[in-house]
């Protein structure tokens, strides 16, 4: 290209005499020499012209046929090891790079004999430096030879595991960034001080660990165990997962009971197994509260950010659950894929509300811990968008359609479906250190609401919460409604208009309503549900209503009312509670349910349920501990039992909270 541009910087007199070669470049016809041609010097520039252009035809043929060889032709230099010996070999082209290199530079630079001799030098060191390394190479394979065949396996294993151990930490999770931790009060023995008591707490600790050990020899790494079976088990709101869910759920217990070589095991398995890239269906509730709640919980407790760690992960894999038309949740997700979708049961494809209303607690610890609003954002867009809603009498039905935004059945209950969305509540304030009052607010209006449509008073003087059911009053209170007793105690303090006294009574009513459920059974063990109707009172009547699966919520009751009262009968209720589960659940293999609370000899349903270790054994605990421990001014238990500090944050905003924005 080259001749064709000069051509245009050629002064135009020039051109005449210089260009005609040039010309087929530059696209014009080459002038012919014909017969009878009159001028003689056009003539000769003819001939000149041709065979210049044959010359330069044939430079560019050579020149096409030496850039060929330099690219085609093989390099002879690499075929040169097989003449020379093993130095060659290992040292492949050394001589001729080098023998290349030193000639240009004489060629270039002219260097004397004393530069030569120093490259003579350099290149003998590098010999013998390759030379030692070879002998070592030499060395290393003799004795890998004279090893044992296990100890090489062994020796490929222990390097095979640090290969995946540095690409887990390549890989693995960016750290979090540090946040100043929150104040953390009374984690301490909590040792009650009077034997009995000391005596009683010994032998909760003891039932924690039969139940720890069973799990830990017949059931380790599964969800939950079959003590009589002596095998693993899970249900469905697992999926098909095997996340040692008993493990997760037990760790703040074992930690608070000291028995830390246990805690220790667990932290190890965590550490190594846990992992949620599983095509597992889960419960976004269930998890929530039993495995982000368990290893907030754990976190805190010992301040190990493995936990931290694993439940950030778990949290990211809730995510997608929220993505529906409304941003409620839907109730399972799976882990893999993401895809959610809700129970087949519940009315209308609806989401259901203490399952999409037990998210907050963690939720708001995770923003705090993570600086991702993320978490925030989507409760407290559950929160909005319920305030927003009509509800019948006041009341919160227990489904939510997720794509409509419209309720489903008019049923509400303080029990299952609907209790822990209001505990949830009452906790967000607490939690908040008393700031977020929109909580609060919302927490007294939905109890105001349940105490006019749902609570009574039954003939015999006993105060039990109904269920609505389609604009009528059922007259049934279920175990799991037994909690509520402890809720109206622990929100006593702070409820409008100074009933606190109305409150805690009203927790001291519930919790002998519930213990007369325990107390009116041949076990001394509470029913699932129980009857105000016919006479007939704190009685379970349905055969499939008549079993106790080692639920923790009337001893939560228990316990409550002991902190807020100090009134002894608590503890002697506790202490009832726990000498029938230990006579008539215990199993060489652990603690299981039974199928019929008023049947003597009772058949077990096999299941110890990782709650049990959660919650049951933890509220017994500290029910037979001093108040030191864990002190409800900055603690607050999630439904599952797992104590998160209050934060403090007077001083700190939320990311993605009002204020900020
Ligand atoms: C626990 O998993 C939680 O307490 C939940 O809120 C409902 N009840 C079970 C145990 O009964």
């Amino acid at each position: 290209y080259k001749p064709y541009h000069l051509s245009h910087h050629i002064p135009v007199h020039r051109q005449n005499m210089t260009t005609p070669a040039l010309l087929p470049l530059s696209g014009r016809r080459i002038p012919t020499l014909s017969p009878g041609a009159s001028s003689f010097p056009h003539h000769r520039a003819t001939l000149r012209l041709s065979e210049k252009f044959i010359l330069l035809l044939i430079l560019s043929a050579f020149i096409t046929l030496c850039f060929g060889a330099f690219f085609f032709l093989p390099d002879n230099s690499k075929h040169k090891r097989f003449d020379f010996g093993l130095e060659d070999v290992l040292i492949p082209h050394i001589d001729s790079e080098k023998e290349a290199r030193h000639s240009s530079r004489q060629v270039i630079h002219g260097v004397g004999d004393h530069d030569e001799h120093r490259h003579r030098e350099e290149e003998e060191s590098l010999r013998d430096k390759i030379r030692a390394d070879h002998e070592r190479a030499l060395q290393e394979a003799k004795e890998k030879l004279r090893k044992s065949k296990e100890e090489l396996k062994a020796e490929i294993q222990t390097e095979k595991t640090k290969v995946v151990e540095d690409l887990k930490k390549k890989d693995g999770p960016k750290p979090l960034p540090p946040v100043p931790m929150p104040k953390l009060v009374g984690v301490k023995d909590g040792d009650p001080g009077d034997p009995d008591t000391k005596e009683k707490r010994d032998k909760i600790r003891e039932m924690m660990k039969h139940a720890w050990d069973s799990y830990r020899q017949y059931g380790w790494g599964h969800n939950e165990l079959k003590p009589i079976a002596k095998k693993g088990h899970s249900t469905n709101i697992f999926g098909n997962s095997q996340m040692g869910a008993t493990i997760v759920d037990a760790l703040d217990t074992l930690y608070i009971m000291g028995l830390h070589d246990e805690f220790k095991d667990g932290q190890e398995w965590i550490k190594q197994n846990l992992d949620f890239s599983v095509n597992a269906e889960v419960s976004v509730f269930e998890v929530n509260i039993r495995f982000i709640g368990g290893l907030l919980a754990a976190y805190y407790l010992s301040g190990q950010e493995v936990f931290k760690v694993k439940a950030v992960q778990l949290a990211e894999k809730l995510l997608p659950a929220f993505n529906t038309p409304t941003g409620i949740p839907w109730a399972m997700v799976n882990l893999k894929s993401g895809v959610g979708r809700n129970w087949g049961w519940a009315s209308a494809g609806s989401s259901i509300l203490a399952e999409f209303g037990t998210l907050h607690m963690e939720f708001v610890h995770l923003t705090y811990l993570t600086g991702n609003p993320a978490y925030y954002q989507k409760v407290m867009h559950i929160r909005k968008l319920l305030a927003k809603m009509d509800r019948p009498n006041g009341l919160y039905p227990n489904y939510l359609n997720p794509r409509t935004g419209r309720w489903g059945q008019h049923h509400t209950s303080v029990g299952g479906l609907g209790d822990s969305f209001y505990e949830y509540l009452l906790k967000a304030w607490l939690m908040s250190d008393k700031t977020d009052t929109e909580a609060r607010k919302t927490y007294d209006d939905a109890i105001e609401a349940i105490e006019r449509h749902l609570i009574r008073k039954s003939n015999g003087g006993l105060t039990f919460i109904g269920e609505w059911k389609n604009g009528h009053l059922e007259r049934k209170m279920g175990h799991l409604t037994c909690f509520a007793g402890g809720m109206f105690a622990l929100g006593a303090d702070g409820s409008p208009d100074d009933k606190a006294g109305h409150y805690l009574q009203l927790g001291a009513e519930i919790a002998h309503t519930c213990h007369e459920s325990y107390d009116r059974t041949v076990l001394k063990l509470g029913p699932e549900a129980f009857k105000f109707d016919s006479g007939l009172e704190a009685v379970a009547v349905r055969q499939n209503e008549k079993y106790y699966i080692l639920r923790p919520e009337v001893i939560e009751t228990y316990w409550y009312m002991w902190r807020f009262t100090h009134d002894p009968k608590y503890r002697q209720w506790g202490w009832e509670a726990a000498q029938a589960i230990d006579k008539y659940c215990r199993v060489s293999g652990g603690f299981s349910g039974v199928k019929d609370v008023y049947s003597s000899n009772p058949t077990y349903d096999d299941v110890q349920q990782s709650f049990f270790l959660a919650e049951t054994l933890k509220y017994l605990y500290l029910l037979f501990s001093s108040d030191e421990l864990l002190p409800l001014e900055n603690w607050v238990f999630n439904t599952e039992a797992h104590p998160l500090p209050v934060l403090h944050l007077g001083n700190i905003t939320l990311p993605g909270s009002e204020t900020q924005r």
